[in-house]
């Protein structure tokens, strides 16, 4: 028997087998869970989700498109069709136009703020409120969150204030929903290479970062954010709820770039090395480089 034997949940932004909610979906299936999608409208997000969500038996794959109430509504109600009750819920949704996205935050349009927060933001409010509707014995909603938006990540922009607001949506939800025995909380990934990944900048940059700076020398793969989120929509997490937790190798607790700078220094010197060893060994021995 799984954890998620006779359990059933929506599942929200999936767009390709890359994506960090199909991850999650993946380990929800192998614990026995019965998965609904929902997907952008048209036929090719369609397509891309039916590929995946058909072979491990969707019930229900339907379009939503989260800046609309009706959608929302709807899909909502299409479950409670389909399954007559949802045990949880999960939200992996996130966008702002590529041009807000690219520059500096203090440079963002009026527009494009407004877009990336209605998307990014409160649709996890309008998702947790419907899906509390069908929702009777309680249940677990889960959301995916970034570090840019505790700290500054250059390159994040103004998907980091976006993500600011959405750590502080899963506290008040958490506070709003738990007299109805449902827990809202949120998986804070390390970076994962994605749809919505390629589209900030530097973000492939960003894996090496943590590779040289976590305290685990490494950077977490798609399956450990698969696991924790599970973890999260799972009655193994039954006390926890309001929860920012941070898949991510303890990047998160760096208030330097620890062993990094070591790293850099050790790799640019082996390099100079190879082609110049008396010009490497002077390095070694320079006092401004010794400081580092
Ligand atoms: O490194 C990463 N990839 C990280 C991602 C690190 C930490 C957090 N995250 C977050 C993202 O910010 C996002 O909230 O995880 C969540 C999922 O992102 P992902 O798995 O990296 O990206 P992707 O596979 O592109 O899924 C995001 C999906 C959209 O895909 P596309 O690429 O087609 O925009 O969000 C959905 C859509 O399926 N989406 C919407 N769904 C409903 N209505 C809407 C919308 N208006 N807009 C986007």
């Amino acid at each position: 028997m799984g954890l998620f034997t006779g359990k059933k949940g929506l599942v929200l932004g999936v767009a390709n087998d890359f994506s960090i909610a199909w991850a999650i979906s993946k380990k929800l299936h192998e614990e026995g869970a019965e998965l609904g999608f929902t997907h952008l409208p048209g036929d090719k997000m369609e397509r891309r989700v039916r590929k995946l969500a058909d072979p491990i038996g969707a019930k229900l794959i339907t379009p939503c498109d989260v800046q609309k109430d009706e959608d929302v509504a709807r899909v909502f109600a299409e479950a409670k069709q389909t399954y007559g009750q949802l045990d949880f819920v999960l939200h992996s949704i996130a966008f702002a136009p590529i041009d807000d996205l690219k520059c500096s935050f203090v440079n963002a349009s009026r527009e494009g703020f407004k877009t990336a927060m209605d998307i990014s933001v409160y649709s996890l409010a309008i998702v947790a409120r419907n899906a509390a509707e069908v929702m009777p014995d309680g249940g677990s909603i889960v959301t995916l969150t970034y570090f840019g938006g505790e700290r500054v990540v250059p390159g994040y922009n103004m998907m980091g204030v976006c993500k600011a607001a959405l750590d502080a949506s899963v506290k008040y939800l958490a506070f709003d929903l738990g007299p109805r025995k449902i827990r809202v909380n949120a998986v804070s990934a390390g970076p994962v290479k994605t749809l919505a990944a390629s589209a900030v900048g530097d973000f492939d940059k960003l894996g090496g970062l943590y590779e040289m700076a976590a305290p685990m020398d490494r950077n977490i793969t798609r399956e450990e954010v698969g696991a924790a989120g599970m973890f999260l929509l799972s009655d193994l997490a039954s006390g926890i709820s309001g929860e920012i937790m941070h898949v991510d190798c303890g990047y998160n607790v760096m208030g330097s770039p620890g062993r990094a700078v070591e790293k850099v220094k050790g790799l640019i010197l082996s390099k100079v090395e190879a082609a110049n060893p008396d010009l490497a060994a002077s390095l070694r021995n320079d006092e401004e480089l010794k400081r580092l």
